[in-house]
């Protein structure tokens, strides 16, 4: 396949909500939709998730532009990339900025099973026709506030509670919820908050069964991390520490973790996303699908990537419309009330891109043909 043409569109739909972890509050959430052409017509659209601001990541929505633009683009147009392998082996000289480019390989995923004819899933080598859905609750003003959340959530059918935490936020909520809700599956997420010093809060948390604590520590450390999965029988899931196969490979090795979320959009798509899940199977690491509060074309590979057999866990995969106005996709994806998410088992992104509200919602545009 020859791409002659990548579109960089910097696309921002209003939010409903906003969205509170550790690292600060999600009020804005621009995002990059990378769309391709290839010589023989075929369309790929995908998407670059990072957040505005360098406080997940050191990515930002901003640094995925520039580097698609000035050097992910120069090394794959005009140039014949047979497929996803030969595509991340030309990008592979790029050290780090994953999700800059995840936008452009989900994009080239995409226009790929056009040319094949074949779903996404079904490339992946994907066994699961549907995924589990659990509900991410961020930080709320009061504990009231939050239980009111979890109710609804529940009611909807989300199969687990995903709580975010930070210091001062942890053990006495989780212990209110256990109260409230008794035995539902819950996990807490951290985003690096803590630190070896706080392990007496970890101590406490590990008495309420929860199915695991995500990414307590610093987004760059294994070696603590490890360290806290010794004193605690409650899994220790990595997020932000995982950025490769090899991350993968290091972490399982020193026992850093049990359980590892996969982003495509954090270790730089979904072939990599499918070599850590491969890895974990072999390991015996059981893996579930993160989200960047994606719109539902950055949605739709994370859909295609959890239907990999070892995505044992419930995703965080919330319908678009919880967090925004509206979405670039048309319909979008549905949680039906047992929490499921439908796999497509259509070629493409398996979802009808909609034009127009791609249009409506750009606010800058960049097109490159060389
Ligand atoms: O740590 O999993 C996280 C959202 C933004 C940044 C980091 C995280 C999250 C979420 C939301 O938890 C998951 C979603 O996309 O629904
Ligand atoms: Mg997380």
């Amino acid at each position: 396949m020859t791409i002659t043409n990548i579109a960089l569109l910097k696309v921002e739909i209003p939010m409903v909500t906003s969205f509170t972890t550790s690292f600060g509050t999600v009020t804005r959430k621009p995002t990059v939709i990378v769309k391709i052409e290839t010589k023989e017509g075929l369309l790929g659209y995908g998407e670059s998730a990072a957040l505005p601001f360098p406080m997940y990541k050191p990515e930002t929505t901003d640094t995925c532009m520039i580097v698609l633009k000035e050097y992910i683009a120069p090394l794959v147009l005009h140039r014949d990339i047979k497929n996803p392998e030969e595509l991340m082996s030309i990008l592979s000289v790029i050290k780090g900025h994953n999700f800059a480019k995840t936008g452009i390989e989900t994009a080239f995923w995409m226009a790929y099973s056009l040319k094949m004819k074949r779903p996404l899933t079904s490339l992946l080598q994907g066994t699961q026709k549907q995924i589990g859905v659990g509900e991410s609750i961020g930080i709320h003003k009061t504990r009231e506030e939050t239980y009111e959340e979890i109710r609804l959530r529940i009611e909807q059918g989300f199969q687990r509670i995903k709580l975010k935490i930070k210091p001062n936020w942890d053990v006495q909520l989780v212990k209110g919820v256990r109260e409230t809700f008794g035995d539902i599956d819950l996990m807490v997420d951290g985003n690096s908050a803590y630190t070896l010093e706080d392990i007496d809060i970890f101590k406490k948390l590990d008495s309420y069964n929860l199915t695991m604590i995500e990414q307590p520590l610093a987004d760059d450390d294994i070696v603590d991390h490890a360290v806290l999965q010794k004193h605690i029988k409650t899994p220790v899931c990595l997020d932000e520490s995982i950025l490769s196969v090899e991350d993968a490979r290091r972490a399982i090795s020193i026992g850093a973790c049990k359980i590892i979320n996969i982003k495509p959009g954090r270790v730089g798509g979904m072939l990599e996303s499918k070599k850590i899940h491969d890895l974990c199977q072999k390991e015996g690491i059981g893996v579930w699908c993160g989200g960047m509060l994606e719109t539902g074309i950055g949605r739709a590979f994370n859909i295609a990537a959890s239907s990999l057999p070892n995505y044992i866990y419930p995703a965080d995969m919330s319908p678009v419309e919880f967090f925004y106005k509206d979405d670039l996709v048309s319909p979008s994806f549905t949680v039906d009330s047992h929490g499921f998410v439908t796999v497509p088992q259509t070629p493409g992104l398996g979802f009808e891109v909609d034009e127009k509200k791609l249009k409506r919602y750009t606010f800058e545009k960049v097109e490159l043909t060389k």
